[in-house]
Formats: C-alpha cells, structure tokens, sequence
C-alpha cells in the first residue's frame, strides 16, 4: 500500500487521533479496523503515546505498534470500562496541591500504587506553595516527608515562580512525561510556563471550588523546549482499583511491602492476622497511618462499584 507511515499519537478524542510522522507533521487520523487490547476492555483501544501506522492518503490508522507500557484506570462510575490515559511513557508528575483545590491523600495513594504496579516511576510535584500560609505550608511539608520516606522524589514548586521550576525542567529532559492530578492544580499552566510556545487553555482559580469543572478536555502530547515531550491531561478525580489482584495491592505500597516480610503468615494482607509486622510499625508511626488506610480502603473497595 502506498502512503503508509510511521508516527505517534498525539492527541485523542474519542474517535479523532492526532498523529505526528517523524518529520513531526502532523495528521488528522481516524481508526479503522478492530484493535483491542487483550484482556481489557477500554474505552479508547487506541491511546497518547502510541506508535502508529497511518495510511496518510485515507488520514486512517492501521496499525498499532506493541506498547512498551501504558498506564490504565478505571473510572470511578459504573462504566465497565477502563481508560488507558497514555502509553509508552518515562515517568509521570503527579501534581498535587494542598489549596485551591485540597487533594485527597487517598487520591495520592491510589495513583502512587497504580503506577508502581505499570512500574511507571513518579514525581509528586506539589504546586501553588505561594497561595499556602503557615499551617498550609506546615501540610505539603508532612505530605513531602512521607513520601520522601516512602522513597518518591518530591518537589514543591509554584508555577509563578520561575526559580522554583528549575528542577522540574531538568527531570522532564529527553523523557515522555504524563502530567497528571486532579482538576486546578496548575498542570496546563505548568506546561505553557516550560514551553512559552504553547498556549493551552487554562481555568480561572476562583472557579475550582466547583466540582466536575475540567479545562483540559482531551489528553495531548507536547514538546518541551529542552527536548523531551510531555503529556498534559484532564484533570481527575476518582481513581478506581483496576485490574489488581487482593493479595498483590500491598506490593505496590512500597514501605508496606519492605516490612511484610516480617509479618508471621506469609500470605498475610495486613488486616487483622495475628503477628502483623505491617500494622505493628502502623501502630509505632514507622508507616503513615493515611498510607495504610489508604492501603486498606483499596484492599476492601467494593469492585462492583467500578465495574
Ligand atoms: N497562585 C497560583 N496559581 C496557580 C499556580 N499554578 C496554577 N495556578 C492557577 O490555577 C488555575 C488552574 O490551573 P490549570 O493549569 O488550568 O489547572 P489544570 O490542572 O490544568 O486543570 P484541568 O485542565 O481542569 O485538569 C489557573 O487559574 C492558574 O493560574 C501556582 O503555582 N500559584
Ligand atoms: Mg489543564
Ligand atoms: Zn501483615
């Protein structure tokens, strides 16, 4: 077939994909065919990141390269369907904020975990510190210790201050980086301060206190200025257990997995077996109590739900 070539998807919506050849001209593309990913049902088979053949004459994709990972969840509705956010990516932020909006630890955890369980390494990059006052500022430091001793690489930044994005710019070079957290946080307005090119849409602050407000509609890949692209993505908020067996969700709480060797049952889960080293460190603070509800809650969650 004439016409054929290789690119990656930059940007999705549903049926439409933006694809980008080597040149890095860019593609208006439909899907033709079936592609499903085995064992999963998703509501989009064909995801930001993926390596594509297109069929430029028909503006349609042909083929889907095997992806070297991806990152899935389940959203947190009564859909059966998972959603596959990106593929084929180094590393992902995960921006959080401790005002305007408050995220949840919880929300914290259960990427934290999914992502160890993808083996995608993450930075927790905690934003907006010049809106926190002292017992704010007293919070991202307890949120930054914990998870620095859980052994994540945190940063706490401010988009408008330019000195604080220094570190952020370096850990993004040469990698795909996904962007993620829930909706206000600053990840649009973080990704136009790196790449003064760009100009994505951003919200009014004052707005966030609303619920179910998204500005960024659609996931979609940018290049950064230092090499390296990056993944700005809708803002979420309910972060379901995915595909995840019950007896594996502690091996991806990587302090709770270190000290389960020394629990007595070797298929211990932490609850209330006797002789549990998990909830013993739990109970002399050595593992943040939040950490191991966090743990707990997701080990118990009604899967119903989020089928
Ligand atoms: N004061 C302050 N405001 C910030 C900072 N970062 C972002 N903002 C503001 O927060 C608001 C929301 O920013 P967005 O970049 O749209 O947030 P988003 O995470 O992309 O949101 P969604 O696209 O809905 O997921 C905007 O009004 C930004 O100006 C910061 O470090 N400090
Ligand atoms: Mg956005
Ligand atoms: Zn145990």
């Amino acid at each position: 077939m004439k016409g054929l070539k290789q690119g990656i998807v930059v940007k999705s919506t549903g049926s439409r994909y933006r694809v980008a050849d080597e040149k890095g001209t860019i593609h208006e593309c439909m899907l033709r065919g079936r592609f499903r990913v085995s064992g999963v049902r998703t509501t989009n088979p064909v995801a930001v990141g993926d390596h594509v053949t297109i069929d430029v004459s028909e503006g349609v994709i042909v083929a889907l390269e095997p992806r070297r990972n991806y990152i899935i969840r389940r959203s947190s509705n009564l859909s059966r369907e998972s959603q596959i956010i990106a593929a084929n990516i180094d590393q992902a932020f995960l921006m959080v904020t401790v005002k305007m909006p408050a995220t949840p630890v919880e929300f914290i955890d259960r990427f934290l975990a999914t992502a160890e369980a993808y083996r995608i390494p993450v930075v927790i990059v905690i934003n907006k510190i010049d809106l926190c006052g002292p017992e704010e500022m007293t919070r991202a430091f307890h949120i930054r210790d914990v998870y620095e001793k859980t052994g994540y690489r945190v940063m706490m930044i401010s988009v408008t201050e330019d000195e604080s994005l220094t570190a952020v710019g370096e850990a993004l070079r040469h990698k795909t980086t996904l962007v993620s957290g829930n909706s206000g946080v600053g990840k649009s307005t973080l990704i136009n301060r790196l790449n003064p090119e760009l100009s994505l849409k951003t919200g009014p602050i004052s707005e966030y206190h609303e619920q179910g407000r998204h500005i960024t509609t659609f996931p979609e890949m940018h290049p950064m200025p230092g090499g390296g692209y990056v993944i700005d993505t809708p803002g979420i908020r309910g972060f379901g257990v995915i595909d995840f067996d019950r007896s594996e969700i502690y091996h991806f709480f990587p302090e709770i997995f270190r000290i389960s060797s020394g629990c007595r049952f070797h298929n211990c889960l932490h609850l209330d077996e006797p002789g549990c080293a998990v909830r013993d460190a739990v109970a002399r603070n050595e593992i943040e109590p939040w950490r191991y509800r966090s743990y707990i809650s997701m080990l118990l969650e009604d899967n119903e739900k989020y089928r």
